[in-house]
């Protein structure tokens, strides 16, 4: 892929899906930027790259750190969040302020800087537990955490700074990311990820519920493909898009297949579903590929090994 542009800011890029961005973005040869309050994300992330970025320590509310980091930068992609569902549900104004308001500021640089485009991470989760699938970005958004809200209101802001102020913004509704660097340790920490370390020191993992429930896992690379189509093809301006792969898994067979790879077969301890949980979610790409050019190149299971490699290093 050849980039459009050359200089870019990568907030929330000592993160999980954000250092991913910013080793394709080095890759292509573009001048990288990082501002991260290292809140969740790590500089063991970027370590690798470390002597070929600037790293800025700070937050996205505060506006002038945000414009010192944009600085001469053609496109911002924004990743920095508060984003632990549970997180916010305890503190709904504290992660606004971070979600809402450091987003709006985000954008606001943008706009101020002349920053021409701003590719938004937003979720799937903004369509709540409606039960249609699979889901299509025209259906009406049903929000159900602070987390799903704040992540909604960005995608206002975004469209609101495209026709009001012509900056540029794309948005992509991430379902489940998945691979190497996204941290276990949260219960609350992505399911594969939990999964990935249990097999990696032979434990027997949770599954919640019966273990039919599904999800649209899409790998990171993927994810980072997609954001570096979103800052560069034009006539996605002003526009969300899905980002997984159109394909569901469920749990069950989820800890079937680490299992296999991982070349030992272990019984998963079944709980009570979470309250909360949803059963089935499943992303309709058919914008994402018509607009975006966007198709995943990887397999379910070739991401999976890419990733179990890790784990298993790490572990
Ligand atoms: C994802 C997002 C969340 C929000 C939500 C919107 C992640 C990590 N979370 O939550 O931020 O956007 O979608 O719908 O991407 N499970 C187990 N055992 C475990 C952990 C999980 O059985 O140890 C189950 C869990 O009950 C759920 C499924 O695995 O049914 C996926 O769980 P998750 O936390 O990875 O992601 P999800 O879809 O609940």
């Amino acid at each position: 892929m050849t980039t459009q542009f050359k200089n870019a800011l990568i907030t929330g890029g000592a993160g999980f899906i954000g250092s991913h961005i910013a080793d394709a973005l080095l890759a292509e040869g573009c001048t990288v930027t990082v501002l991260d309050n290292l809140s969740t994300g790590r500089l063991s992330n970027l370590e690798h790259i470390k002597d070929r970025i600037t790293f800025h320590k700070g937050d996205i509310q505060d506006q002038e750190m945000l414009a010192y980091a944009a600085k001469d930068c053609e496109v911002i992609f924004h990743l920095a969040a508060v984003v632990s569902v549970p997180q916010t549900v305890e503190h709904p104004v504290d992660s606004a302020l971070v979600n809402d308001i450091g987003t709006l500021r985000v954008f606001e640089t943008a706009r101020k800087n002349r920053v021409k485009r701003v590719v938004f991470s937003s979720s799937c989760a903004v369509y709540g537990d409606d039960p249609e699938l699979p889901k299509r970005e025209v259906m009406i958004p049903k929000p159900l955490s602070p987390y799903a809200v704040q992540k909604l209101t960005g995608e206002f802001h975004a469209r609101l700074y495209h026709d009001l102020y012509g900056v540029e913004t794309v948005c992509l509704r991430y379902f489940n990311v998945y691979g190497p660097r996204q941290d276990p340790s949260s219960p609350y920490s992505g399911v594969i990820s939990i999964f990935m370390k249990k097999a990696a020191s032979k434990e027997s993992p949770f599954i919640y519920g019966d273990g039919t429930q599904s999800r649209d896992f899409v790998f990171v690379k993927d994810v980072v493909k997609a954001n570096l189509l979103a800052a560069s093809m034009s006539q996605t301006e002003g526009r969300i898009f899905n980002i997984g792969t159109g394909r569901a898994v469920t749990i069950r067979h989820l800890w079937e297949i680490i299992c296999t790879m991982a070349g030992s077969h272990i019984a998963p301890a079944y709980q009570p579903a979470r309250p909360g949980d949803i059963r089935e979610s499943l992303a309709d790409i058919d914008q994402a590929k018509a607009l975006l050019g966007f198709h995943p190149d990887y397999l379910f299971e070739k991401g999976l090994e890419t990733t179990f490699e890790w784990y298993r290093k790490e572990a």
